[in-house]
């Protein structure tokens, strides 16, 4: 089999390196994950209404409400405004620290309703930790509807709210489609949850969709909290492979230049 030209062999190393940089220009942006342990704000006793944003800065806000309907994905539920907060306990039932949450109370047994600044892929929570008898919970992934308190059902869960274990206490959520509501419906009994998580969807505009929310100013103005930025590792490997890319194009010609077939007139 006849050796290929020296000029020939470095093209499978090229186009490697071409796949390379057209995959890192794929890559999303870095999505942010937060986790609440509810341990801030502090509380003087063991049970305190705090309002629905004070936990703004962390890109949510809470509202206790009361879900009627039937839950099933795709199905659009009312949720009855109820308080415009949530509860905080301060005692033994939390999983980290002293404190965990859970929605306000009056009237009966509540939800909690969770609005995040922009859209979640995924979500969990676990459930306190008490000794009890067994209560169903769910964990909801909404999306919000044209009229006002009904939601579509995006995703959920199911548990007992008995569980002190994982995976048993343990709600999470991932669906497909990424979502800007969920609720902590309680079903039957009160109760609540600890160490809230949750990661928004990442960043990927894609061409000729037209931008939503606020027009920019005339200057770059600084990203609401929370906002993910392109990933600095992403940024470097692709200007690693771009540089490759011009050493190895330059070395190429270099070894045309030297090669006595190069200099040789064709036969
Ligand atoms: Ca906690
Ligand atoms: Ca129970
Ligand atoms: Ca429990």
């Amino acid at each position: 089999m006849p050796k290929p030209c020296r000029a020939t062999r470095g093209l499978p190393r090229l186009a490697t390196l071409l796949a390379c940089v057209a995959f890192a220009c794929t890559l999303p942006a870095t999505a942010r994950a937060v986790l609440i342990d509810f341990e801030s704000p502090a509380i003087a006793g063991t049970v305190a209404d705090i309002p629905g944003d004070s936990l703004a800065a962390q890109g949510i806000a809470f509202r206790t409400v009361r879900l009627s309907g039937t839950v099933g994905i795709g199905a659009v539920v009312t949720l009855a405004p109820i308080a415009d907060g949530l509860r905080i306990y301060r005692d033994a039932s939390a999983i980290s620290g002293r404190q965990g949450a859970g929605p306000a109370q009056g009237g009966g047994y509540n939800d909690l309703l969770m609005r995040f600044d922009r859209p979640l892929r995924s979500l969990s929570l676990t459930s306190d930790d008490m000794v009890e008898t067994p209560n169903p919970l769910r964990l909801i992934a909404l999306a919000a509807t044209e009229t006002t308190d009904r939601f579509r059902v995006v995703d959920f869960v199911e548990a007992f709210d008995d569980a002190i274990a994982a995976p048993g206490n343990l709600l999470a959520l991932a669906p497909s489609a990424s979502f800007d509501f969920a609720l902590f419906e309680v079903r039957n009994q009160q109760e609540g949850f600890d160490d809230l998580s949750f990661a928004f969807a990442a960043v990927d505009p894609s061409p000729g969709t037209p931008p939503t929310g606020p027009v920019p100013g005339p200057t770059n103005p600084r990203p609401p909290p929370g906002m993910d930025v392109p990933a600095p590792s992403s940024l470097s490997v692709l200007a690693g492979l771009l540089g490759g890319l011009a050493i190895m194009g330059g070395r190429e010609a270099a070894r045309r230049r030297r090669s006595p077939a190069a200099l040789s007139p064709a036969a």
